[in-house]
């Protein structure tokens, strides 16, 4: 019975094939982990922009401090001024 319910759900909505991508460090950032589903399965995200999905720290848009990784995923590690301000 449950079967032939996914079946009929599956065969009613026949363009599921969003890409959702695991955020592993919850950071609301994805990984490259991807399935394809209707809905984003648990722990999964509309992006795959993390650079790092083992920091829940590194992000696009986060803190860069002078660690010697790219915490902010601009593709530059540590770019920061003089005065330790990020310069992207
Ligand atoms: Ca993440
Ligand atoms: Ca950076
Ligand atoms: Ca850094």
């Amino acid at each position: 019975m449950f079967a032939l319910l996914a079946l009929l759900a599956c065969a009613s909505t026949p363009d599921c094939q969003d890409l959702w991508y695991l955020d592993f460090d919850d950071d609301g950032y994805g990984g490259e982990m991807a399935v394809e589903a209707c809905v984003a399965p648990a722990g999964f995200v509309a992006n795959d922009l993390d650079c790092d999905d083992t920091d829940s720290l590194t992000f696009p848009g986060g803190d860069e401090v002078d660690n010697g990784l790219d915490d902010d995923c601009s593709g530059i590690v540590d770019d920061l001024d003089w005065s330790g301000k990020q310069t992207t």
